[in-house]
This record gives C-alpha cells, sequence and structure tokens, in this order.
C-alpha cells in the first residue's frame, strides 16, 4: 500500500514534452542519492516555505537514484501526508542530470525547477525565486551575483569550482556568459521553452543543458549563500570532474550544429 507511493521514473529519450492544464503551476524535482537524514528535514522545509504563496498549486517530486540507505523510505513518512510530494525511483547507472530531467518529464507544472537536498541550498530559495518566475524564462539561483557567496567552502572546493567555470567560459563562451552561476544546482524555468528538445547530458550539470538545448530570452538571477551540507557525503567524484568535460564537447558539438 505504501510501496504503491513510489513510482518509476520515466524512461525513454530525454524530452519534455507539453502538458495540458493541471492547476499545478510549479514542479521542483529534487534528485537524491543517499540522503536518508537530509530528506525528510528538507521536504518538509520546502512545503513550510512555498504553502504560504502556492497551497495546492505545486507538486515536489523526488528522483532517487535506487540509494541503499532508505532515502525513498524517510522521503515517504513525509510524502504521506502531503500529497503534493511525489516520488520516482531510478535503476541502473546512477546519473544525477538524467535524473533532473527525469523529473521534469515527470512533472505536471508549467514552470519547472530543481533543488538539492542537502540544504546546500536553503529551501527558502525555490519560494524567493517563484516570486521573480512571472517576468523571466529562467532564475538561477547564483553564488556569484551581488549578495551571493560559497560560505566556507574549503579552498580545494573554490579552486575547483574556479577550473570548471573557466574551462566553461573556454568550451561554451556564449553560454556561460548569459548567467553568473552556469553551474548552479538550483534554477526555475518556464517548461515551454525546453519542450520538444532532445537532451542527452552526462554527469552533474543539468543547468548548462538547459542553457544550451532551451529557447531562453529572458534570465533573472536570485542571489544566495550556499551553506554547508547538512548530513551525509558529497558525491562528487573525480569521474564526475571528466564527465563534466565530455557534457562541455557533446555541447559545444550541438551548438556547431546548430550554426551549420
Ligand atoms: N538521482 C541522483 N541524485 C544524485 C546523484 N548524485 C548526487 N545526487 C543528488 O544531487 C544533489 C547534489 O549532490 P552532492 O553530492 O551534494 O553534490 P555537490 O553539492 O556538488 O557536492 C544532492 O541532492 C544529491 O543527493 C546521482 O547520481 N543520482
Ligand atoms: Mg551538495
Amino acid at each position: 500500500m505504501l510501496i504503491s507511493r513510489i513510482h518509476n521514473a520515466p524512461d525513454g529519450p530525454l524530452v519534455v514534452q507539453p502538458i495540458s492544464r493541471t492547476g499545478i503551476v510549479l514542479s521542483v524535482v529534487i534528485p537524491t542519492f543517499r540522503e536518508k537524514d537530509n530528506i525528510g528535514p528538507f521536504l518538509s522545509a520546502l512545503c513550510e516555505s512555498l504553502d504560504p504563496a502556492l497551497a495546492g498549486r505545486y507538486e515536489i517530486i523526488v528522483v532517487d537514484d535506487d540509494s541503499p540507505d532508505g532515502t525513498l523510505e524517510a522521503a515517504l513518512q513525509i510524502a504521506n501526508s502531503h500529497p503534493q510530494i511525489r516520488l520516482t525511483k531510478r535503476r541502473g547507472k546512477h546519473e544525477l542530470a538524467i535524473s533532473v530531467i527525469r523529473g521534469w518529464q515527470a512533472a505536471t507544472g508549467t514552470i519547472l525547477a530543481t533543488i538539492n537536498a542537502d540544504f546546500q541550498h536553503p529551501p527558502a530559495l525555490i519560494a524567493e525565486m517563484w516570486s521573480r518566475a512571472h517576468d523571466s524564462d529562467l532564475v538561477v539561483a547564483s553564488r556569484y551575483c551581488a549578495g551571493g557567496g560559497v560560505g566556507d567552502w574549503p579552498l580545494r572546493r573554490r579552486a575547483f569550482a574556479c577550473g570548471a567555470r573557466f574551462l566553461g567560459i573556454v568550451m561554451l563562451p556564449a553560454i556561460f556568459r548569459r548567467v553568473s552561476d552556469p553551474l548552479s544546482g538550483c534554477f526555475m524555468f518556464r517548461r515551454d521553452v525546453l519542450v520538444g528538445a532532445e537532451m542527452n547530458p552526462i554527469g552533474y550539470k543539468s543547468l548548462v543543458e538547459v542553457l544550451v538545448h532551451g529557447r531562453i530570452i529572458t534570465i533573472s538571477e536570485c542571489p544566495y549563500s550556499m551553506r554547508k551540507r547538512r548530513a551525509g557525503s558529497s558525491k562528487a567524484t573525480f569521474l564526475k570532474s571528466l564527465e563534466y568535460i565530455v557534457q562541455l564537447c557533446r555541447l559545444r558539438a550541438t551548438l556547431e550544429k546548430a550554426i551549420h
């Protein structure tokens, strides 16, 4: 009975489809892998911040990569008393960017968003971004615009992020100059801008996919200060950095193909 609330994530091509009116205006996708101690409190905090403006008009979709630690079971405890929370499970290779897109494919809202489960993005950020979403195609939560910050990130992590941005500017200059934080893991956009575009990401980064494949004209940024992960540990690995290079090459090829 309880288990029937957990559905399989969509499969097939990574394309977001148009949707007829459902009454849902905002769908927030949370990708998870081994977030047992974060997901319950994070879902509660997110609902609490969205309810005042959007009760009954938003949904949250958790896309879990079959975590062995009981992440989905922890999410289910909150979902049982919050019908706006939908739980989906993927099987096979763990893929963050693909998980996020699978969530948008399952979503029924007119505006699609994503945020991490580990509290590095404050849960209240989504409500703040929502208030800016009406006159923009895309709203990006940014660490690098005025008012934002990376908190007390260790030097090694800062250097890594700096290298990743530099590589992005070299490989995809037109894309990386459009926003101050193109590697942000928290953003929202109008479904319409992505409908019909087939994506093929690898690795961690989903905003660059949306920037390359989406028909985005207007962008606004919402500053935030990145926090420490509340529990558990990061799943970012050296392999993910190599995958990021492959992702940039693929996206560059997509842009070149579109020009010629
Ligand atoms: N579905 C899914 N989620 C993931 C995967 N790796 C990380 N996540 C989730 O993506 C978010 C960011 O991951 P994290 O490991 O904190 O990356 P970091 O913030 O760059 O260190 C968190 O909500 C993770 O649970 C994955 O392979 N699949
Ligand atoms: Mg994190």
